[in-house]
Order: structure tokens, then sequence, then C-alpha cells
């Protein structure tokens, strides 16, 4: 699982930034004994062995105190655990403190695994009572650990160990792309358009993983471009398992390839992989009942793929519009920020692939629509709704 999101939580002083230093092995994030030196969350890009690249989360002490601000930085630190995929609880001296205790119920709350950690036991380690308490009520003792110079090296391991134990355990982990769809032997031609959209150099991270799986399957992919697809579909349509397509160009594809051929999309595959796919299904059929004035909110979960930005901002919303013939309002939320205002008030989200996010930080960013009754649907089944290829596109998920 890569870009797991690992947020480390504590009161101030405990040693957070010191933690992220420790497994980075930089001075990046900033260590200082004035308690509140780290204010607003910060990130840091880091690849941990057995679990690929990672962000670091390191957020402001749990227990600031500094009136109006200190607030609204605590707020920030407990925004950071409804975003993260894993949580780390740290701590120091001879108890564990309330606001710890409080963190690690939001995070059970969110369904988000974490790893407890006793620091600067280079001071004194944990009272064993402690040690035990903690252990039967959060399934394992804390993790003795030290930031001090001299500290074994051997503590990193065991962090990173403990991190890919609590990874594994997360709800609502992916499913490979063709589970249940492919099995050895077949023959799955994907069709990856080359055109300006397409990044420089490489393919998109859908179309890589969709290569991998179907190596891991021990089937065959072909890959080729739309123009490449006649020709290849008149010489080998016999032989064909499934086509999967960009969904942008559906049309010319849906029209290459016959009837009898499943077709379906990367957007679908990734919604059935990763999103909320049975959300997604009842979502789509607003698409039918869009009132003038209905608001719909599109959420990007990356800010830096020039591609998915022109199809949620432009493509997408002028499809709409045609579709429903309707006077219809846009709201734009990239990122991962949190979406502001009352969820309620819009008649359908629009939720992106989600191609460079984690399932579970996809499912934290729709469950307040969920939550709220509203509709949700992500852009692939909705450009198939909206293009009339559903149903087809469908049909090999079913
Ligand atoms: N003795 C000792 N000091 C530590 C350890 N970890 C951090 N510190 C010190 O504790 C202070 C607070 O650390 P920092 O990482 O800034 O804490 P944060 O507020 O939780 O981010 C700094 O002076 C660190 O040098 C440790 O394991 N042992
Ligand atoms: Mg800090």
């Amino acid at each position: 699982m890569d870009n797991t999101v690992i947020a480390i939580f504590g009161n101030r002083n405990a040693g957070k930034s010191s933690i992220i230093n420790s497994l980075t092995g930089q001075q990046t994030a900033s260590v200082s004994d004035v308690p509140g030196t780290t204010t607003d969350p910060v990130r840091k890009r880091i690849e941990l062995p057995g679990m690929g690249i990672c962000t670091l989360v390191d957020t402001a002490g749990l227990d600031d105190d500094g009136g109006a601000l200190g607030a609204e930085r605590v707020r920030k630190s407990r925004a950071v655990a409804e975003q993260a995929d894993l949580g780390v609880i740290v701590f120091t001296g001879e108890e564990f403190p309330e606001e710890a205790a409080q963190m690690a119920a939001l995070l059970k709350g969110y369904d988000t695994p974490f790893v407890l950690i006793h620091n600067k036991y280079d001071l004194g380690k944990m009272p064993s009572g402690l040690a035990s308490r903690l252990a039967s009520e959060y399934g394992s003792e804390p993790l003795e650990y030290s930031c001090a110079e001299g500290a074994p090296v051997e503590l990193r391991d065991s962090l990173v160990a403990a991190l890919n134990a609590a990874a594994k355990s997360v709800a609502g982990g992916e499913r490979p792309v063709f589970e249940g769809l492919v099995k050895a032997g077949d023959l799955i031609v994907l069709v990856c358009p080359i055109d300006s959209e397409a990044p420089k150099g490489r393919l998109i991270l859908p179309q890589v993983q969709a290569i991998r799986d179907i190596l891991d399957r021990n089937a065959t992919a072909v890959v080729l471009q739309p123009s490449e697809l006649g020709a290849y579909v008149t010489a080998h349509g016999g032989e064909i398992t499934l086509v999967v397509t960009d969904s942008q160009v559906f049309p010319t594809v849906n029209a290459a390839v016959p009837e009898e051929i499943p077709l379906t999309s990367f957007s679908m595959l990734l919604a059935r992989s990763k999103g909320a796919f049975g959300q997604y299904k009842e979502g789509v059929k607003k698409l039918d009942s869009l009132q003038d004035g209905d608001r719909i909110l599109m959420l990007e979960s990356c800010a830096h793929h020039a591609t998915c930005e022109d199809i949620g901002r432009v493509k997408i919303p002028a499809l709409i519009r045609r579709y429903s013939g309707r006077q219809l309002e846009f709201d734009f939320v990239a990122g991962l920020d949190a979406i502001g205002g009352d969820i309620s008030r819009y008649a359908l989200v629009v939720q992106c692939g989600g191609c460079v996010v984690t399932r579970k930080q996809l499912l934290n960013r729709i469950r307040p629509a969920v939550k709220a009754g509203v509709p949700v649907v992500n852009y692939g089944m909705a450009i198939a709704w909206l293009t009339g290829i559903y149903r087809r596109v469908m049909k090999p998920l079913l």
C-alpha cells in the first residue's frame, strides 16, 4: 500500500518531532525543548521498509493550552486523525496522559490502527503496571523508545515493524484490481491513449497497477492506443478476455469493441478496488433527477494531476449540465482538505478515482456525505452514465 499517511500524536515535548527525525534520519521536523514548537501539521514523505512511500504527519501537542491559538492547534491535530491511515501516539513518563487516551479513542472511532510509543526510556522505563494496563486496554504493550543520542538503531526497526503490523490491520483494505475478474492465461487489452494529457515519459498509476496485477495473475496484458485497437480486435478478437479503457476515449473504444467482448474502464476498476462501489452504484442514479439550482461537490483527492483537474473541473461539469439540461452550481475541493460547511446542501458528490490515496483516505473523505445521505459517485462511473455506456462497462464487474 503506497501513500500511507502516518500521523504522530502526543502531548507537547513527548518527542513527536524527534521520532520523525529518527525515522527519516534527518533533522526535518523541528525539535525543541520549548513546548509548542510544531504548530501546524507538517508532512514529510519517506520510504519505509515494507510500506513503500509514506507520509509522516507531525502534529501540534494535544495538551496545548495556549489560549485560542492553542485550541486551534489542537483542533488541527485532531482533524489530522480523520485523514490518517495509521496513528502513532507518543507519551513519556510514568503515566498515560488523558489527551493520549482521548486520541486513542478518536482513532478507534475511525477504525484507524495505532501504535503506542513510550518515548525517552533512557530517562526511565514505563512502570510495569502501566505497561500491562495499556496492553490489556489496547492489545499490546507500548513500544519503549528513545531518540536520545546513542539509542540503539534496532529501535527504529522495531517501530517500522510495529507500523507494518498496524498497516496490515487497516479496515477496508484495497482489493487487487482484477480480483475475481482475471485468471491465469487470460488476455486483457488495456487501451491507454497517449495524448497531450498523458504525463511525459510514463504511464499513470491505475495503468501501472493494472499491468502489475495482470502479471501477478499470470495473465497477459496487451497495451495499446485507441488507434491500434480496431486492427487488434479484428486479428485477435476471439482470444480477448476483457478490454479496459481510459474513460476519456469511451465512445471510440465502445464502437471498436464488439458487444460480445467484455469492456470496462480503469476508473470503474478503481471504483471497485478502492472506492465505495456500492454507494456509487446508488449515487449515480441521482444524475437522472437533478433540479435547477442544485449544487454539486467535486472532490479531487490530488492536486497535481493536470489530466484529472481538467476532467473534474471542466469535462464532468459540462457533461452533467448537458445531460441534465439544468442550471447547476459546482464547488471544487482539492487535496485532502476538510470539506467546509454543511455537506447536506449538496445534491450530489462526485469523487475522483483516488488513484493517489489509500482506500481508507477515500472512504474517510466521503464519509460526511454518506452519513448525511447525500448521493456519492465517482468520476468514472459518472462519465459512463452520462455517455450512455454505464450498463456495458458495469456488466463485467457485477
Ligand atoms: N532524553 C531524551 N530526550 C528526548 C527524547 N526524545 C526527544 N527528546 C527531547 O525532548 C524535547 C522535545 O522533543 P520534540 O521532538 O521537540 O517533542 P515534540 O514537542 O513532541 O515534537 C527535545 O528537547 C528533545 O531533544 C528521548 O528519547 N530521550
Ligand atoms: Mg514537535
